[in-house]
């Protein structure tokens, strides 16, 4: 299936979700919203996808909801739309695989909360973030008063909420925004890297440890524990479990088969 503003490509184990509407920036109208949703449900389905990307291309990650759309949405059309957006992002936080932000520039609005959606972000040193929407009458409508105080806490995410500052990567990674920092050139590489270095892990492991995290972050430490204690025992119901501990008592490496 071919998509207008989303192109979906394959690399050995990984998937790369590029977002392409360059002469926007990248910014989310509702056709790519659904776009996405629709590749993501693609990558869900196929086995073979160990591990995704999502990048933006030309100068930006996204640059936001798009404004020309937004501008003239009445309240139900706004509540419409962020459901839409919310939908598609818990569906990328959800995806039972890990996720990468690769992020090649500015990611403001929507495009810091979409990264935020992802498990993981890798910005170039090119990138920048805010949340502008204080600035044009909104709230953050897709996940930015919720993801961002959990990643960098509640003073942090207030500052840059009520001011809509646009911040460097630099400042992005000294808050925990991101976890590295990389040459642009070096970012699809770097990203790649990690991607396949996660991808060479027991897959469903990795899915179990997803899961445990996210739903670590939005409960008591006994309830989480709990959790962790039922997906821990998951893992020797699976071949892959075996063939780590063999491989390792072995002495040999180890060949992991998503079971
Ligand atoms: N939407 C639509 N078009 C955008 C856009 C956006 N967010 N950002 C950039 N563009 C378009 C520009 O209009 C311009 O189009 P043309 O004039 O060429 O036709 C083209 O992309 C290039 O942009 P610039 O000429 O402005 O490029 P510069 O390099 O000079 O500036 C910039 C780059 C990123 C600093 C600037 O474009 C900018 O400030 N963009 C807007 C950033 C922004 O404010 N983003 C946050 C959007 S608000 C909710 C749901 C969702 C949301 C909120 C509530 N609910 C329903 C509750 C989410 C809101 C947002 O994300």
């Amino acid at each position: 299936m071919d998509f207008k503003n989303v192109i979906f490509e394959k690399e050995g184990k990984l998937a790369l979700i590029t977002i392409n509407r360059p002469k926007a920036l990248n910014a989310l109208n509702s056709e790519t919203l659904c776009e996405i949703d629709c590749v993501i449900d693609k990558v869900a389905e196929d086995d073979s996808i160990l591990a995704v990307i999502i990048t933006g291309a030309g100068k930006a990650f996204v640059a936001g909801a798009d404004i020309s759309e937004m501008r003239d949405l009445n309240a139900n059309g706004g509540r419409k739309f962020g459901i839409l957006g919310n939908k598609v992002f818990r569906k990328i936080e959800k995806l039972e695989k890990p996720v990468i932000a690769a992020v090649n520039g500015f990611a403001l609005g929507g495009g810091c909360e979409i990264s935020m959606a992802c498990d993981i972000r890798i910005a170039s040193s090119k990138a920048k973030f805010g949340q502008p929407e204080a600035g044009l009458g909104i709230t953050p409508g897709f996940g930015g008063t919720q993801r961002l105080p959990r990643l960098v806490g509640t003073g942090m995410a207030k500052e840059l909420i009520y001011t809509a500052k646009i911040i460097k990567a630099e400042e992005a990674f000294r808050i925990g925004l991101v976890n590295k920092v990389v040459e642009p050139e070096a970012l699809m590489d770097e990203a790649k890297a990690l991607a396949n270095t996660i991808a060479g892990n027991a897959p469903i492991a990795v899915k179990l440890c997803k899961e445990a995290i996210n739903r670590g972050v939005q409960t008591d430490i006994d309830t989480g524990a709990a959790y962790e204690s039922e997906v821990f025992g998951e893992c020797f119901a699976t071949e892959d479990q075996k063939e780590g501990m063999t491989a390792f008592l072995e002495k040999r490496d180890k060949s992991f088969k998503n079971k």
